[in-house]
Parts: C-alpha cells; sequence; structure tokens
C-alpha cells in the first residue's frame, strides 16, 4: 500500500479552534435523519450541442430539526438548492430568476467563464422579480464547482440563509474513470455548514454576527442535522465542499479509516492520495472514495469533525468491488510563466475589521490588477496576520483554476497536485500560485471566510483580451446597492445593517 497521511498538513497553532470567537461543534440533539441528497436539477431542454436550465433563487421553510421549520433559501429548493450538472463543451444556456424579496447575484465559484457578469459577483445583481440570462461553454477540467450569491457586502448573510447548491462538471475523461458514478447512490455530495438554531428553531444571522466569521454550534450536512446514509456499494464517492462562512472542518472516520483523495477544487488531483484525516479550508472542495470493504452488514462508520461526529455510514449488504484507481488520475499541464513577467505579490493582512488585501479595502469601482488573457504569472500570496497565532486565510480566484506551486519555497502539500480556486495560506505563509486566465473580463479575488470578504478583504484584476486592450467594463457601485436594498427592505439607507459595512466604518472608510 501506498503512504498514508495522518495529519491535516496546516498549521495547528492558526486551527480555528484556537479563536477567541471559536464556536465548537456539539454532539446534536436532534433524531437521525436520512442525510439529505440535493436531486438533480432537470434541464429545461436539451439538444445535442446546448443545454438550458433555469435557476430560480426563493425563499422557503425547512423541516430541519422537531418542531417549528425553519425560514430558509435556496436555489430551485427551499435550502442549499438542487445539484447541476455542466457537461464540457455543451454551450450551456442558464436562465436566472430571482423570486427573493431583496436582490441577489449567482456567482459560479470554480467555473471558467466570463467576469464580471456571467462569473456573477458584485457586478451583476438581479433585482427581486427579475430575471437574466447568460450562457457560455466550458473549457476546464471535470470539478465539483458550486453556485453561491455573492452580492457585497451581503455575501456572507445570503449564503447563510442557503444560497449555495453544487454544480458538476463533468467530461470524457473523468467519466471513463473507474469511480463510483451513481449520484445519490455511490456518488454523494457533501456540503458541509454550521449554524446556530434560535427561538422557535430559527436562524439569525445578526445575532450571531462575528467579523471574522459567523459560526454556529450544529453541522449541518446538505441541510440535514445528524444525518445518516445507507450504504449499499463498497466504495463511496463523496463530493465534500465547505459550504461554511467560517469553519474549518478537520475530517476524519472511525477506526482512523484510511481514504483517498482524488480530486480537489477544481480538478482531479494528478495521483490519488490516501489520508486517514483531511482538513477543508471555506469554499475548497475535495472528492474522497471511501471503501468499506473491511465492514459488514449492520456496522456503522462515523465521520468526525475534530471530535464531533457529523455523519453516520450505515452499512448495508454489497456487492464486492475490486475496482483499483489508477495511479495517474489526470496529466495536469501547468502553464509556462514567462521568466521576464514580474510576479505579483498579495497580502492579506488583518483580523476582525481591519482585514485588507494590500492594506486597501475592496472598492467596486476599483482595478486593482491587470493579467494579461492567456499569460501564466506566479501569484505570492502571503498571510501575514499573525497576531495571537493567526488564523488560515482561505484565498479565491474567480475565473481561473491555478497550480500550488510551493508553500514558504518548501513543496505544497501532497493533496495540492490538481488544479484549485481557493488555497488555505497559513499565517507568516507566502503561498506561490501559477495563474492563467483564459477569459477576459473583471475577477475578484478575496478571503473566503465569507464575513472577511464583505468585510473589504477582497481586490479585484481586470484580465485584457490583446484584441481589445482598452475594452471597459460598468462596474456596480456601493451606492446603487445601498439604496436598492434599502428600498427593498422598505427602510432608510442610513438605518440599513449589512454585515461589511460595520468593517468600513469603524475603519472610517468609505465603501
Ligand atoms: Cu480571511
Amino acid at each position: 500500500m501506498s503512504k498514508v497521511y495522518s495529519d491535516y498538513f496546516f498549521d495547528e497553532p492558526a486551527f480555528n479552534t484556537h479563536d477567541g470567537g471559536y464556536v465548537p461543534l456539539e454532539v446534536a440533539a436532534a433524531p437521525a435523519r436520512p442525510l439529505a441528497i440535493p436531486p438533480l436539477l432537470k434541464p429545461d431542454k436539451e439538444t445535442a450541442t446546448d443545454l438550458y436550465y433555469t435557476v430560480t433563487a426563493q425563499a422557503g421553510e425547512t423541516q430541519i430539526l422537531p418542531g417549528a421549520k425553519t425560514k430558509t433559501w435556496g436555489y430551485n429548493a427551499s435550502v442549499l438548492g438542487q445539484t447541476i450538472v455542466f457537461p464540457v463543451g455543451k454551450h450551456i444556456h442558464v436562465h436566472l430568476q430571482n423570486h427573493l424579496k431583496e436582490l441577489t447575484t449567482f456567482h459560479w465559484h470554480g467555473l471558467a467563464v466570463t467576469g464580471p457578469y456571467v462569473d456573477g459577483g458584485c457586478h451583476a445583481p438581479v433585482y427581486p422579480g427579475e430575471t437574466s440570462d447568460i450562457d457560455f461553454t466550458l473549457d476546464q477540467p471535470a470539478a465539483t464547482t458550486w453556485l453561491h450569491a455573492h452580492p457585497c457586502p451581503s455575501t456572507a448573510e445570503q449564503v447563510w440563509h442557503g444560497l449555495a447548491t453544487l454544480a458538476l462538471v463533468t467530461d470524457d475523461h473523468i467519466n471513463s474513470l473507474p469511480l463510483p458514478h451513481d449520484y445519490g447512490v455511490n456518488d454523494i455530495p457533501l456540503v458541509l455548514q454550521d449554524r446556530r438554531f434560535h427561538e422557535n428553531n430559527q436562524w439569525d444571522y445578526r445575532a450571531d454576527y462575528d467579523p471574522d466569521g459567523v459560526q454556529g454550534p450544529t453541522a449541518l450536512i446538505n441541510g440535514t442535522v445528524n444525518p445518516y446514509f445507507d450504504v449499499t456499494t463498497q466504495k463511496l464517492r463523496l463530493r465534500i465542499l465547505d459550504g461554511a462562512n467560517r469553519r474549518e472542518w478537520r475530517l476524519h472516520f472511525s477506526d482512523d479509516l484510511p481514504f483517498t483523495q482524488i480530486a480537489g477544487d477544481s480538478s482531479l488531483l494528478a495521483h490519488p492520495v490516501t489520508l486517514t484525516h483531511l482538513m477543508m479550508t471555506c469554499a475548497e472542495r475535495a472528492e474522497v472514495i471511501v471503501d468499506f470493504k473491511d465492514y459488514k452488514e449492520g456496522d456503522t462508520v462515523t465521520l468526525f469533525s475534530d471530535d464531533v461526529p457529523i455523519v453516520s455510514f450505515r452499512i448495508h449488504v454489497f456487492a464486492p468491488d475490486d475496482t483499483t484507481l489508477p495511479a495517474d488520475l489526470l496529466d495536469v499541464q501547468a502553464p509556462l510563466p514567462d521568466p521576464a513577467m514580474p510576479v505579483r505579490k498579495v497580502v492579506m493582512s488583518g483580523m476582525d475589521e481591519a482585514v485588507a488585501i494590500d492594506g486597501k479595502k475592496f472598492n467596486m469601482q476599483r482595478i486593482d490588477a491587470t493579467q494579461q488573457m492567456g499569460q501564466a504569472q506566479y501569484w505570492d500570496v502571503t498571510n501575514t496576520n499573525t497576531m495571537h497565532g493567526g488564523m488560515v486565510h482561505p484565498f479565491h480566484v474567480h475565473g481561473t483554476q491555478f497550480l500550488v506551486v510551493s508553500r514558504n519555497g518548501h513543496a505544497p502539500y501532497p493533496n495540492e497536485t490538481g488544479f484549485k480556486d481557493t488555497v488555505g495560506v497559513n499565517p507568516g505563509e507566502t503561498v506561490r500560485l501559477l495563474v492563467r486566465f483564459d477569459l477576459p473580463g473583471v475577477y475578484m479575488y478575496h478571503c473566503h471566510i465569507i464575513e472577511h470578504e464583505d468585510g473589504g478583504m477582497m481586490a479585484q484584476i481586470q484580465v485584457i483580451d490583446p484584441a481589445e486592450p482598452n475594452k471597459t467594463y460598468k462596474l456596480m457601485d456601493m451606492d446603487t446597492l445601498v439604496h436598492a436594498f434599502a428600498e427593498e427592505r422598505g427602510i432608510k439607507p442610513e438605518d440599513l445593517w449589512m454585515a461589511g459595512m460595520d468593517s468600513y466604518m469603524k475603519m472610517g472608510m468609505k465603501m
């Protein structure tokens, strides 16, 4: 057997468990329920070349705990959403509908699509009752990506309400591999989130607000508290998303059962990696294969985060499965950077309200950097926040899939051999990335502790198509958004509370 890694790789003193404001997970008191499996979203129409979907942001109520239903938001669902499948090469059309009472945006986290409108960041609001149509054709490796709301500075609150769902990019290569492919049976999404339930089983974002990231003591997996899954195959493929606003998940199974990671955020890994422990930072994805060959009907295998059980896998009769993973999963083609190109430096600093990128808070109207389309460049991303042990900032770039080249000059972690779009950066660390954008547009890059991005730990880059070097984009501004949110809520703009605004005001800065 190949090497089995048994550590979390990240710096232990920076784990969120050491935060002053850390909210530990609690063992769920609610009765066990079957794990909710988000249904696959049915296309409106499909031809040999084109695929049409409608995605609706909507409010609803969800029976999460016994008793009162919880008021939640979702995509084509009362909470979270339906899972969307995007085959590479097909021309995809998505009709976006906003049935909420406030504006939202539809951000495709991990998709290589043009910015800033199709990408769906803050520049692409869809107002209540309105619709928008986008279309794109993907040319990227198969991956587990996701859709979430991204309206500044209310991304964190909207995701907290439930606006997050998976989008699976598929291609012929991944479909040809001997992997579990039966969605809902042996190919299982696990969206990891945490919430605090207040009176009447409701969520209260403002009551729980923390500028370093909102947490709750109750783990929700695909929106299910205390879930179990009935295992009917020897092997499971788990597509895990850290969909929490702030929480890190340190995952391990009972019996320290080893599992094999096959994919990260944006592609398969170059080679499978066998682990007993896996830490995920916000917005990261991991696909792992779990082999239950040593278990029998009636056994239960438990998935833990730290020492709290979060999912029970109840083992049933299964047929023997002796398939083996290929030693090489993906031929990772690293783009060649121009040696004359300077290394881009990006500094993530601060904590609480003081968070910033390169000493500045985000401004929607300001372009912080430019890069030529198709040209690979090294980015050195540094986390200077080392006070009290510091914290890991998960750094995300829209519109690209990058490679992790090094961490403080050393090799990246063994499970960072594929393409990624989010990377956890330890305090005092510089992570070198190799970044190439293949499409033009304006793209945001930011910390994915969502309260940090709302609080201004975000910047934007314009990717320039040499064929259209002077192209400009209409960029949203905070005044327009604040007035729209206030009008939608029927209040004066000065009475509006939105999480990120506090961080600007406490620092005496204008958004
Ligand atoms: Cu951060």
